[in-house]
């Protein structure tokens, strides 16, 4: 079943069970994200909050839109149980397929139903939620789109990055400075000492959410690879305030200019990887110009936390298909790469053709190139399902040499610095290290070394299995 909107993919989640409607009144102010926390760690449904306390009627928070690999598949218009194998092989083979976007006006955008602009900007007027108690404040943008634009080329860049609201009319956020938020800003509006214009949409289609999570190349355009997987144009509307184009049919379009010249504290936040990490820093200051909205808009929220939740679920997805890809480029003969969410980005694990040191140490050398998120990596066979976590953890006990198969790599000024286990020293000169465990047999061994998997498809021969096929039913047995 195909959907247009946010609001409309609440119906299909409706009709497969997916969505819980709460209408019971819930506080904004860490109620809403304890729930949201309690159902993603009981693999519950989407969430609805069709009334929140000190709002208006119609003000809505959605928790968990694409919380689970079935509600991803859904996204993707794909049956609900739709192995992850498949999922990545569909996200791949999209993505490779680009639609343009087309520009509607006003009349045809709901996100201008509701026009709020200059002194009349509150953003106090949405229910931003308090998510987690310690947090710096009301997270407003959790699971956005954020568009901004490089003046050169007039690319448009869509990125996912965590905002804070700070008074009625500013914002607070932390883009890295690895990302293309901070790319476009340092490029384009630093140099001039000039305002980016910036909009952050919350409650775009689903797909529009996870492809800003993906590490999309520079100059290439996020608003044609949503349309790939719409299957048709994605609608972009101009902005109040700039000539920034968002989509259409958002929930919540906030309009604002990046501050050259500003600083607003941000933060402490519950991290992605799973923790409170960090303290309150130094964050960019957005100054708000302008809010659109639909009629009952819903605010999208992710009660961010231990995995897994939308984040973990979406960054396994976009992160593993363009390391693949990279890999690929870089040499490594890689068969599949699949990021578990319980991971959060820190392990990966790559399935190779062929394998072995040379090839252990090409990975290395790939994951510790540039930006460097990860930090544990595990090689395996092509024998072993990458997607398999039981498989996975076999190969890794019973194949990688602890003294000839794990190698290292020592940087600095590029590791991750909200990975937990480093040392706030380490953090604070972006010191990391990291390790890739061979757990693949040694390419040079005759293959009369190399032990034989005692599994029932490697260690019994064709004649075995097809006397045992052909007589299964006699068996009794019931499980195939
Ligand atoms: C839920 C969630 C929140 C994120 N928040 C931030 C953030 O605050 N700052 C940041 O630099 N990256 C953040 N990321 C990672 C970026 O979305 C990711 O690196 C993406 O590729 C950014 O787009 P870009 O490649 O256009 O920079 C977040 C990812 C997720 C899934
Ligand atoms: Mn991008």
């Amino acid at each position: 079943m195909s959907y247009k909107s946010h609001r409309d993919f609440f119906e299909v989640l409706d009709k497969e069970g997916e969505l819980a409607r709460v209408k019971k009144e819930v506080n904004w102010d860490v109620e809403v994200g304890a729930i949201g926390r309690k159902v993603y760690e009981s693999s519950g449904p989407c969430l609805l909050f069709e009334k929140i306390k000190d709002y208006p009627a119609g003000f809505r928070i959605s928790n968990g839109t694409t919380g689970t690999w079935p509600r991803v598949a859904l996204a993707m218009n794909l049956p609900k149980n739709t192995s992850v194998r498949d999922i990545y092989a569909t996200y791949e083979k999209r993505l490779e397929k680009k639609i343009p976007p087309v520009t509607v006006g006003n009349a045809k955008a709901p996100c201008k139903e509701n026009i709020m602009l200059d002194d009349k900007v509150d953003l106090y007027r949405f229910p931003a939620p308090m998510i987690h108690e310690g947090d710096g404040g009301r997270y407003i943008g959790t699971w956005d789109a954020v568009i901004c634009k490089d003046l050169e080329t007039g690319w448009q860049n869509w990125g996912m990055y965590r905002f804070m609201v700070h008074t009625k009319n500013w914002l607070t956020g932390w883009p890295q400075s690895t990302s293309q938020f901070a790319f476009i800003f340092n490029r384009s509006y630093r140099p001039l000492n000039k305002p980016m214009p910036v909009a952050v949409v919350l409650g775009a289609d689903p797909m529009s959410h996870i492809i800003a999570t993906a590490p999309i190349k520079p100059f290439e355009d996020e608003a044609a690879c949503v349309g790939s997987f719409r299957g048709k144009p994605v609608d972009l509307v101009k902005c109040e305030t700039s000539d920034l184009y968002v989509p259409a049919h958002a929930e919540i379009v906030i309009e604002g200019e990046v501050m050259p010249d500003r600083i607003a504290p941000d933060g402490p936040f519950g991290e992605y990887p799973g923790y409170r990490s960090g303290t309150m820093s130094n964050g960019i200051a957005v100054k708000v110009n302008a809010v659109t909205y639909r009629n009952d808009p819903i605010l999208t929220m992710i009660a961010l936390g231990t995995p897994p939740d939308d984040s973990s679920i979406a960054a396994s997805l976009s992160a593993a298909v363009a390391m693949k890809k990279g890999l690929l480029r870089h040499g490594v003969p890689v068969t599949d790469v699949y990021v578990p969410p319980e991971g959060v980005t820190h392990l990966i694990i790559v399935g190779v053709k062929k394998g072995g040191a040379e090839i252990a140490k090409k990975v290395l050398d790939y994951f510790t190139l540039r930006r460097i998120m990860t930090n544990k990596h595990i090689v395996v066979d092509e024998d072993v399902d990458v997607f398999n976590m039981g498989e996975v953890l076999h190969a890794f006990a019973t194949r990688c040499h602890p003294g000839r198969g794990i190698f290292y790599e020592h940087y600095e000024g590029r590791s991750n610095s909200l990975t937990p286990f480093y040392s706030p020293e380490e953090r604070s000169k972006l010191k990391g290290v990291s390790v890739v465990f061979d757990s693949t047999w040694p390419p040079e061994w005759p293959p009369e070394i190399v032990p034989v998997k005692a599994s029932y498809k490697t260690i019994y021969s064709a004649e075995t299995q097809a006397y045992v096929e052909k007589n299964w039913k006699s068996y009794g047995i019931t499980k195939k």
